[in-house]
């Protein structure tokens, strides 16, 4: 298992997100990811390594080139408002929701915010474009670690932050800005891999991945997640949502109930297995968020942290090539234990 951590993670520090009513602050914070290298420096399961300086095509692939240039130059825009801005964070407050305009001409900074976005909880921060292109980076260095007549490796993962399984094609939130899991998706298709799977088994529903790939019928996408009647991103994620066009039976979501415990987490990642295999992907990707975890502060699910183990053993006897993505979990002091647990699992 190859290791290609984010050295820039920490340039994206939200200070606060809307968050039931309040401003509150964020739980998607660097010490996330400080704690799962931590304990890989405690139980390595591979090298570490940072990333290159790959071709960005597949970042290109899967997002708009309209929103990276917004992504890439939304602080810039934000300061040029007002120097005072340089002590905010970016938050929407106003979306184009049913009736309105989506491809309106306007030029106002939180306009075009706005359009690129579907929530108030994924501050823009000085560092976020620079953080979240490093990640894109390492997404595409992991896919590249098992790809290819000779891999250098069986697994890799992609370790990094901000997350990225809601991020869309062209659009932010829940605290993702680049979907990493579809970069290096799209980065196993273009090195040779026919079909590819994307697993998601973040607590929420993997709603920009699936919306990448909705109408494609090279990549598969299943998530496992709570059910969007109770739970975020609440609009994407009911069972009855299986692919369009070319990509009709390619999408399969498997909501479960709040409290769901392990055994009937691990039926339903049975299941997303099953059908990976029978769509018969020649690799992996999984977005792996950890906010499954019964301590987790937003999340509903009990899973134990020796229950990850398990998770990890499970997944490899899917016998693919796989690349592990970093998306959520906010038991910050357990994420790092919860993680390494799935890689060592994993490992055998
Ligand atoms: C990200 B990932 C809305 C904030 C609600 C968002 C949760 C995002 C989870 N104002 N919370 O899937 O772990
Ligand atoms: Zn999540």
């Amino acid at each position: 298992m190859i290791i290609f951590h984010n050295p820039q993670h920490h340039l994206h520090d939200g200070r606060q997100e809307m968050f039931r009513g309040r401003l509150v602050p964020c739980h998607e914070n660097p010490s996330r990811l400080d704690y799962v290298i931590n304990e890989l420096q405690r139980r390595p399961v591979g090298p570490l390594r940072q990333p290159g300086e790959p071709d960005l095509g597949p970042l290109h692939r899967v997002h708009s080139a309209p929103y990276l240039d917004f992504l890439a130059q939304a602080w810039d825009d934000w300061v040029a408002l007002n120097p005072a801005n340089a002590e905010l964070d970016i938050l929407p407050s106003i979306w184009p929701v049913r009736g309105f305009r989506h491809e309106a001409p306007s030029t106002n900074f939180t306009a075009r915010l706005g359009r690129f976005s579907f929530d108030s909880g994924s501050p823009i921060t000085a560092g976020t474009w620079t953080a979240a292109l490093a990640g894109a980076r390492c997404a595409i260095e992991a896919a590249l670690a098992v790809s290819g007549p000779a891999p250098e490796a069986r697994a890799a993962m992609a370790l990094t932050r901000p997350p990225g399984h809601h991020a869309g094609p062209d659009f932010f939130g829940g605290y993702c800005f680049i979907n990493n899991a579809a970069v290096a998706a799209q980065t196993l298709r273009d090195a040779g891999a026919r079909r590819v799977a994307v697993l998601d088994i973040d607590y929420h529903h993997g709603n920009g991945t699936q919306t990448i790939f909705y109408e494609r019928g090279d990549v598969l996408t299943v998530s496992v997640h709570g059910d969007p009647r109770t739970e975020y991103p609440f609009y994407l994620g009911y069972a009855d949502e299986t692919g369009e066009g070319e990509g009709r039976g390619c999408n399969l979501n498997l909501p479960l109930p709040t409290g769901s415990d392990f055994a009937t987490w691990r039926a339903a990642l049975q299941q997303g297995l099953d059908a990976i295999a029978r769509f018969g992907a020649e690799a992996l990707v999984v977005s792996l968020g950890v906010d499954t975890f019964e301590g987790d502060p937003i999340s509903q699910f009990k899973l134990a942290s020796a229950d990850y183990l398990q998770v990890g053993a499970t997944l490899a006897a899917a016998g693919l090539p796989t690349v592990f993505v970093m998306e959520g979990g906010y038991a910050v002091a357990d994420v790092g234990i919860n993680v390494v647990n799935v890689l060592q699992g994993f490992a055998g």
